[in-house]
């Protein structure tokens, strides 16, 4: 099949999911065609049957805000039609799944019919989507998908609960490659970071409010009261800033590691023992998945989704929002002994599996044969 893939070029959960998506499916000898205004972080290497087409937009003195999404539309038109395209997926509604309804109608005009797939990912419904200067188009455009697919049962029903929807919302649960994260950890590495040997606490995230930083830093504050610990960020954003002074505030910063954004995440992965993801939301939690993936079990809040990938007192433990006392017990429940902390380790690993490619990759080609049952 020939797809278009629009996402958010950035290292964000849905662009990532996009981009391995959209790669793994070019391995399965489909065509794809990543439409988006920046290469994609995770589209480094060269794959024969994927292109890249960036979105271009013309500013003018007029355009205090340069019209990024007609700019899209008319770029989806374009692709669609010089590439013959069969179908089209979005990921992240605002301002995807409108872009693709416009382009659609564009090209319905021209007698072309594209069948338009769009994903919702979380904050499109959660934060971003339901702010009233925006829901009236989200509402409409996510009815107007022919397929509209959730990344799971919660999102599903937290998108019934806010919009108006009149269509089915199909589940497809993120994914990862479980051979990726299945690293050996590197002793040289592991040494420099925590060279008495202490536990090693880890959070990767984009550093916004939902991600509740603070509760991650007080978390650690607990544990480290207890046992020999250093506790790792990775990734950057508004609240690293807050991160940073609470720390010094706790005087614990001398324990603290920020590392920043990086790409290679699946050897950090690999010298951690704890993930802690206390979000106020998540409407999955990906990077949790690829934590469990790697054998760390998780420490998160039970919003959203989390609770349908982080198995309370199995891959880890859950805890409400904001109950920071309760996270704290059970990291150092896990982190007690080897035994304990190695039984968690391995259930992790075995639950993540289900989340493997594998499975989740042929969900999405079942989905688009409905539309091209001869592609
Ligand atoms: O986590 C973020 O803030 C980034 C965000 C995104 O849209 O890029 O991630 C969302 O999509 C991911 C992939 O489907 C999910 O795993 C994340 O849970 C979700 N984030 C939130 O719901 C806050």
């Amino acid at each position: 099949m020939r797809i278009g893939i629009v996402c958010y070029p950035t290292f964000g959960g849905s662009g990532v999911l996009a981009t391995e998506l959209g790669k793994a499916l070019a391995q399965k000898g489909h065509q794809v065609h990543f439409i988006t205004y920046q290469q994609p972080v995770r589209l480094s290497a060269f794959i024969p049957n994927i292109f890249y087409h960036e979105v271009q937009v013309p500013t003018y003195p007029l355009f205090d805000f340069p019209p990024y999404e007609t700019a899209l539309a008319s770029t989806m038109v374009n692709v669609i039609k010089n590439y013959n395209l069969d179908l089209l997926h979005v990921h992240y509604a605002i301002p995807h799944a409108s872009a693709a309804y416009m382009a659609k109608k564009i090209l319905h005009e021209e007698g072309y019919n594209i069948p338009v797939v769009t994903t919702l990912h979380g904050t499109d419904i959660t934060l971003v989507g339901k702010d009233k200067m925006y829901a009236p188009v989200v509402s409409f455009s996510i009815n107007k998908s022919d397929v509209i697919t959730a990344v799971s049962n919660n999102l599903r029903e937290e998108t019934y609960a806010t919009f108006d929807i009149r269509k089915e919302i199909e589940v497809i649960y993120n994914f990862i490659d479980v051979t990726r994260f299945n690293r050996k950890p590197l002793d040289a590495f592991k040494k420099v970071l925590a060279p008495k040997g202490e536990r090693i606490l880890l959070h990767a995230s984009n550093f916004r409010q939902v991600k509740r930083v603070q509760d991650v830093v007080e978390v650690f504050y607990e544990v480290q009261k207890e046992i020999p610990a250093k506790l790792l960020f990775v990734g950057d954003g508004p609240e690293r800033k807050t991160a940073e002074e609470y720390g010094h505030k706790l005087n614990i910063f001398d324990r603290m590691i920020f590392v920043g954004k990086q790409e290679q995440i699946e050897d950090i992965f690999a010298i951690a023992d704890l993930f802690l993801l206390p979000s106020e939301y998540e409407s999955f939690g990906l990077v949790a998945l690829e934590a469990m993936a790697s054998k760390v079990p998780v420490v998160s809040s039970n919003a959203g989704g989390l609770e349908e990938v982080n198995i309370n007192g199995v891959t880890g433990f859950t805890a409400n929002v904001g109950d920071v006392k309760t996270m704290s017990e059970k990291a150092l429940d896990i982190l007690k002994d080897d035994a304990t902390l190695n039984g968690f380790r391995q259930r992790a690993f075995e639950h993540a599996q289900q989340f493997n490619m594998d499975e989740i990759i042929p969900q999405y080609e079942a989905l688009y044969r409905r539309f091209c049952k001869d592609c």
